[in-house]
């Protein structure tokens, strides 16, 4: 088996979703004809006066940003889902082939910083630490009223981000998405199986191997995971128990802070440019209606498009879009790469 994980094509399966993936890393040796340049990095300054995120200017619709000094997080003006009542008196899907159902939720979006310049890469991380405490109060507060509440950025124009201003956003639902309803179902089954939690289980395999490993401290993890889709996707996992981001202790938020940091960082240097990605946290679903937290463990998920160069990027198309996903990179070569970055930014240990 270990040839083959190597050499030859094999499938991996997703322990968080179920899904598989197809590996192919014979084909990493093959000729590439692309694009290659590195592009300047273009100068950015610090306020943009018709920037609808920075300090003191009008967003549309009218309302006027405060003069914000830290973090600043406001009701997204063109919400993708709308705080109806109703949705909790959900009928339910009605079954058949028109299939559909009513939802609720809230849509935020959480400046970063007042510096229109920055990016969490750039910030130190006493800075990222701000913005994790407005992820945990704005997932305890948005939990109460919401099953699933969904933190996440997507960064770059790569990933379809609409303003270099450094933000992300908080979407709240009345149901368990698509990703939320696999993690929970593989983790209750993962929990059954070991007596606890799958990712405190996985987490333990990969510190103790290291083969996939991007970045640690005492209390944090950032692997390329077994299963990886993404040429450099990496998940961040704590090395201790904890359901959802409000339960984490000050000292696990500044770990934290630093491992980000760390990573991001990282991510920057491999192909010298502002490394694009979604990223996202997990953590247990909130409400009655969901079960116990005890199978599940807080995580983030980090997806970079970036394939060969601040350019070039990996397709999810054909064989990905009508069979399953595929890679030619192998995880642990990715991981051993973004190694590299680490060790020379800052001699590997965040
Ligand atoms: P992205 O660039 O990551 O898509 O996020 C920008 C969000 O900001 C987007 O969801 C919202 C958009 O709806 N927005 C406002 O809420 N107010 C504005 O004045 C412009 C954009
Ligand atoms: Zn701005």
């Amino acid at each position: 088996m270990e040839a083959i994980l190597r050499g030859a094509p094999h499938r991996r399966r997703n322990a968080l979703t179920g899904e598989w993936l197809l590996v192919s890393p014979h084909r990493a040796a093959r000729p590439w004809q692309g694009q290659v340049e590195i592009p300047p990095a273009e100068y950015r300054p610090p306020y943009v006066a018709d920037c609808y995120l920075c300090p003191g200017n009008p967003r549309a619709g009218g309302v006027r940003n405060p003069d914000y000094r830290g973090t600043y997080v406001f009701d997204n003006d063109f919400p993708s889902l709308l705080d109806t009542e109703g949705a909790s008196a959900n009928p339910g899907p009605a079954g058949g082939p028109l299939d559909a159902e009513p939802v609720s939720g809230v849509c935020r979006v959480v400046c970063f910083s007042p510096r229109h310049d920055l990016t969490l890469a750039d910030m130190p991380p006493e800075g990222i630490e701000a913005i994790i405490d407005v992820w945990a109060d704005e997932t305890a507060t948005l939990g109460r009223r919401h099953p699933w509440v969904q933190v996440f950025e997507n960064k770059g124009p790569m990933m379809g981000c609409s303003n270099p201003h450094p933000h992300g956003q908080i979407w709240a639902t009345s149901y368990l998405p698509k990703e939320a309803l696999a993690e929970d179902a593989r983790q209750r089954e993962g929990f059954e199986q070991y007596g606890r939690p799958l990712l405190e289980v996985y987490a333990e395999i990969e510190a103790a191997s290291g083969d996939r490993v991007v970045t640690a401290n005492d209390d944090w993890l950032a692997v390329v995971p077994w299963w990886a889709m993404w040429p450099y996707e990496t998940l961040v996992l704590p090395r201790f128990r904890v359901a959802r981001m409000p339960e984490l202790a000050p000292v696990r938020r500044a770990s934290l802070a630093r491992l980000l940091s760390a990573l991001l960082r990282g991510y920057d240097a491999l192909f010298g440019v502002s490394f694009p990605y979604s990223m996202g946290w997990h953590g247990a679903p909130s409400g009655d209606a969901v079960g116990d937290t005890e199978p599940w463990q807080l995580h983030a998920h980090f997806y970079p498009p970036l394939l060969r160069s601040a350019t070039v990027r990996k397709f999810m198309v054909g064989f990905e879009m009508l069979a399953e996903p595929q890679r030619d990179l192998t995880p642990e070569q990715a991981a051993e790469i973004l190694r590299d970055c680490q060790n020379r930014i800052h001699g590997g240990r965040a």
